[in-house]
């Protein structure tokens, strides 16, 4: 029976992806009592489905990591979601915004992994140790629920609000920077939007891949070699609109950039 249930909520999901529509939030309209676990059985049936269609994961994102996010939706716990190969765009090219329902963009700090991670124990020196590079990113996350109005279960079930991702082509080997200290600047067309440290993302970006690996644990999951993972938005994510010129620049790190087409 529940099965059928999370079935139901994760094409439900799905359908508002490909869409390009909003929908209602899954505890007004189909479950009110979802729960947590629940919900990450939902994003798995959902995360099969796309692996069904042929796309592959590029890593799992953490959300849901920095005050700033917190206050701004209401939601103060860390979630995970997956990242997949049709999300990427490259640094320096065009998000068609046709293509979206109501993307917001958000800085983060990245990590290429070298070695597989896996909890549960998993702290940031060890997550460090087993990081390859860290690179500059701007998530664009497009929650499929109207004005981005959801609790946690509900944010859970859809995949973190995930949907397109910037990686920038510098790398950095994470031993070349205190990343707690690194201050990041998130621009559109030359006015700066949003401002933050590394430190805001749960005291260190190293602590919120810690807790991913930890949270993969609880269902019997780790995190992969070459799996390039977001550590969670520094600040509050800025909505875009048809023609901003975006820049997401990173003390030493770098700068990663796009443009919002039509
Ligand atoms: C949930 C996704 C949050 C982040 O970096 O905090 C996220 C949302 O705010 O819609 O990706
Ligand atoms: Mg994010």
């Amino acid at each position: 029976m529940s099965v059928e249930i999370y079935k139901k909520i994760a094409d439900y999901l799905v359908a508002a992806e490909v869409e390009k529509r909003e929908v209602v939030k899954v505890t007004k309209v189909i479950k009110p009592d979802l729960t947590v676990e629940e919900a990450y059985s939902v994003q798995n049936l959902l995360v099969q489905t796309k692996l069904d269609e042929g796309h592959k994961i590029i890593g799992p994102k953490m959300g849901l990591t920095s005050k700033a996010k917190w206050d701004q939706m209401g939601v103060s716990e860390p979630i995970y979601g997956y990242v997949f190969d049709y999300m990427l765009i490259d640094d320096g090219g065009v998000l068609p915004f046709s293509d979206l329902i109501h993307p917001k963009v958000e800085a983060e700090i990245a990590f290429l992994i070298g070695e597989d991670i896996e909890g549960p124990g998993i702290t940031a020196e060890q997550v460090l140790a087993k990081t390859q590079y860290i690179l500059p990113a701007l998530e664009i996350i497009d929650s499929r629920y109207e004005n981005f109005n959801f609790t946690l279960p509900d944010v859970v079930a859809d995949n973190a609000s995930t949907s397109r991702v910037v990686f920038g082509n510098a790398h950095s080997k994470p031993n070349e920077f205190a990343l707690e200290l690194i201050g990041a600047t998130l621009s559109i067309n030359g006015q700066i939007k949003e401002h933050g440290t590394g430190a805001a993302v749960l005291g260190h970006p190293a602590n919120a891949i810690a807790e991913l690996a930890n949270m993969l644990a609880r269902k019997g999951d780790k995190i992969r070699k070459r799996e390039i993972i977001l550590s969670g938005a520094i600040t509050s994510a800025v909505m875009l609109e048809v023609g901003d010129s975006v820049s997401g620049k990173f003390d030493g790190l770098g700068e990663v950039t796009f443009f919002v087409g039509d």
